[in-house]
């Protein structure tokens, strides 16, 4: 609900006399972990407040301040903020593309509903606001190569829908407000740590247990979805510049970021060059091919490079090798 004591057009600037406390939400997921971990170096453990719905394992509990925080109870979100002092909030609590299309109403509730919670208690309590939104909220008109940061935006996916809902919210709560709402376009993200969430993109993670397990994969995507990609430390370390980034260098709240590209028998092939040349893959399409036709191929990301010195390191070949090399003593 809007609160109509709210004042507007006000804008914070924030102390720097000492770190920002920050708050992550869904941090059990495939990037909070990581991303836990790397607030956490850079401003202090106990300022780094991991929360979920899920119950954390010994190490994770252990390795600073974890609380229980469901997005979809605006008072227990409310508290948290004061409880702890919280400056920012990185907002990762989100139900992804497939999921979404498989169960419609959880999406809507968490994406919607979960992320007007969060926004209200950033406009309420003056905090720095990072919700990261997708490749999936573009559409089946939008231009496929290149895409830009403004252009048609017409998903058909829950997911997708609910993303542009929060970009679109996000940026009147910035106008209206004043609250220093951030958002990135993320593409399919690639991680050894962690799982990934539930997403069409999840192929190309589940392809290196696959091929380290049975030397062979079957594909929910065709051959030829080509669709934008990017390592979990790119991930990471672009998702810290935008948090970090001053206020006057945005001149945008949402950017698009690219790393690389490939489509499932390009990753293939470069499993067979670096793994073993027997790999074998097959190619089982389901409803996930449907959305990938939906999203780009490419993105481009020149506001991110300009703005906030969006700058990826990884190359397809880089990420196969780093994802070989890290998940091989699984299976060993
Ligand atoms: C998904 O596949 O749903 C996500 C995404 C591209 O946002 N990985």
């Amino acid at each position: 609900q809007l609160s109509r004591l709210a004042p507007i057009t006000v804008r914070r600037t924030y102390a720097t006399s000492r770190p920002p406390r920050v708050l992550v939400t869904g941090s059990l997921g495939q990037l909070g972990s990581s991303m836990v971990n790397t607030l956490r170096a850079k401003f202090g453990r106990d300022n780094v407040v991991a929360s979920d719905i899920k119950k954390p394992t010994d190490v994770q509990r252990n390795s600073g301040p974890f609380v229980y925080a469901d997005v979809l109870n605006y008072k227990s979100l409310d508290k948290l903020v004061v409880d702890y002092g919280i400056d920012w909030v990185v907002h990762f609590s989100a139900v992804l593309s497939a999921v979404g299309e498989r169960n419609p109403a959880l999406g809507l509730d968490v994406n919607i509903n979960g992320f007007q919670n969060v926004l209200e208690v950033a406009k309420n309590h003056r905090l720095r606001l990072l919700s990261p939104s997708t490749m999936g909220a573009f559409g089946p008109t939008t231009p496929k190569d290149n895409t830009p940061d403004f252009t048609i935006m017409r998903p058909n996916t829950i997911y997708g829908i609910t993303k542009v809902h929060m970009e679109l919210l996000g940026e009147y709560y910035n106008e209206k407000f004043g609250v220093d709402f951030r958002s990135l376009r993320y593409p399919g993200i690639i991680s050894a740590d962690t799982p990934p969430g539930g997403g069409t993109t999840d192929y190309a993670v589940d392809i290196f247990h696959a091929a380290l397990k049975d030397n062979s994969y079957t594909c929910f995507l065709k051959d030829d979805a080509m669709l934008p990609m990017m390592y979990i430390d790119d991930c990471i370390r672009g998702t810290m510049q935008l948090l970090e980034a001053p206020e006057e260098s945005l001149t945008q709240r949402v950017y698009n970021v690219n790393a690389c590209a490939f489509t499932p028998a390009q990753i293939a092939d470069e499993i067979r060059k670096q793994f073993s040349s027997e790999f074998k893959m097959d190619y089982h399409p389901d409803f996930r091919q449907q959305i990938a036709e939906t999203w780009p191929h490419s993105m481009e990301d020149n506001a991110a490079r300009r703005d906030w010195a969006w700058n990826p390191q990884y190359e397809t070949s880089d990420i196969v090798a780093v994802m070989l090399k890290k998940l091989a003593p699984v299976y060993q």
